[in-house]
């Protein structure tokens, strides 16, 4: 088999109200990869708020895809490897990582396409449903927002909700998480999310006035490039932190685990150089103990922990129009069925990049 066409564009989409508060829309760098025996792959790249996409756009068409035209498309780890070293001079982070992530994301969909299975049955199956999570909690939302949103993911049995810790004052972000945990009750564990917007001292005044809720983990506490900073937050506070959805490959994912400065890491498939890098990351995590609940992007995050023993939680959060998708999977009592179609079982809508194109 060969590819013998790569079609990409960006797709912006609006998100519903309350998260269209803080993000007016998000974008997403669409790969399809084509091939002579009428196989087909869907990759893409979330970019969530739409910073950069173009850029990703641009990056993927010009330097990535002309690497991947008349290859095997099932030669993945070859083609990785070409992608990854094709530049010396830039690296796999940031606006590549995205771009290299919907590339490979697109070709294990063909994989899996290929072999006729789904591609957590391809890598070896631990479970065929995955437990998430209810995600938001913007720093925009009122408090009746934030209450709304979470009996919403409640009521569809999620039993943990995240919510974002902005405020720069942290008995304001404590009263916002009380208000949260009295209205969901003990039946729904809570995680709190950073955003990088704290320094250790910020952190450790913060942590301290949140430890009451018996949270699940303290996210992304201080500027993501800074693991050395990380760790001592890790060292110094009594919540589990969860760190990872800014880092892009093995190396970064090494250096957060030999630091201790993390007891969950959060790749994001269509950041870190997409499934690929991802499972890596999830084996090297197994090695030292340590969980993975990847970033975002569910429908596509499932397939990651069907198939990693050390797996936890996705991320469910609903930014996507209802009609950019065919048949999104479903959260039902607390977990996804992870789909049986072959691949990762997406289908963009029809009609879909008709609508949403915008580059
Ligand atoms: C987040 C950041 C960027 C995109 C989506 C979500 C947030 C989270 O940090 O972890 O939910
Ligand atoms: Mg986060």
């Amino acid at each position: 088999m060969k590819i013998t066409a790569i079609e990409a564009c960006v797709l912006t989409v609006a998100p519903p109200k309350p998260m269209a508060l803080d993000f007016p829309h998000h974008k997403l760098v669409v790969a399809q990869i084509a091939t002579d025996e009428g196989l087909q792959g869907l990759g893409y790249s979330l970019v969530f708020g739409g910073g950069g996409a173009e850029s990703v756009l641009a990056y993927l068409e010009t330097r990535l895809k002309p690497l991947l035209i008349g290859e095997d498309p099932l030669a993945v780890e070859k083609l990785w490897e070409k992608m990854y070293r094709g530049d010396r001079g830039v690296r796999r982070v940031g606006i590549a990582g995205m771009a290299l992530s919907a590339l490979d994301i697109g070709l294990w969909d063909l994989a899996g396409k290929a072999a006729g299975l789904p591609l957590y049955k391809l890598w070896g199956a631990v479970r065929d449903s995955a437990d998430c999570y209810g995600s938001g909690g913007w720093g925009n939302y009122t408090e009746k927002d934030l209450i709304g949103e979470a009996e919403r993911y409640a009521a569809m049995g999620c039993r943990y909700y995240k919510m974002k810790i902005h405020h720069p004052d942290p008995e304001a972000n404590r009263k916002r998480v009380a208000a949260v945990k009295k209205a969901l009750g003990p039946g729904v564990s809570m995680m709190v999310d950073v955003n990088q917007k704290l320094d250790l001292a910020g952190n450790i005044r913060q942590a301290a006035l949140l430890e009451e809720f018996d949270l699940v983990w303290y996210e992304e506490p201080v500027n993501s490039d800074d693991n050395a900073a990380c760790a001592e937050v890790a060292a110094a506070i009594r919540i589990p932190v969860a760190t990872g959805e800014n880092h892009y490959n093995r190396y970064e994912f090494r250096d957060l685990i030999e630091r201790r400065a993390a007891r969950y890491l959060m790749p994001d498939v269509c950041r870190a150089n997409g499934y690929s890098e991802t499972l890596k990351i999830g084996h090297l995590a197994a090695a030292h103990g340590v969980r993975v609940s990847p970033h975002v992007v569910y429908e596509l995050s499932i397939q990651v922990c069907g198939t990693l023993a050390n797996g936890f939680l996705v991320e469910l959060m609903d930014w996507m129009p209802p009609d950019l998708f065919e048949a999104l999977p479903q959260c039902v009592n607390g977990s996804i069925r992870i789909p049986d179609r072959p691949g990762h079982g997406l289908a963009l809508a029809k009609g879909a990049v008709a609508k949403y194109r915008s580059g």
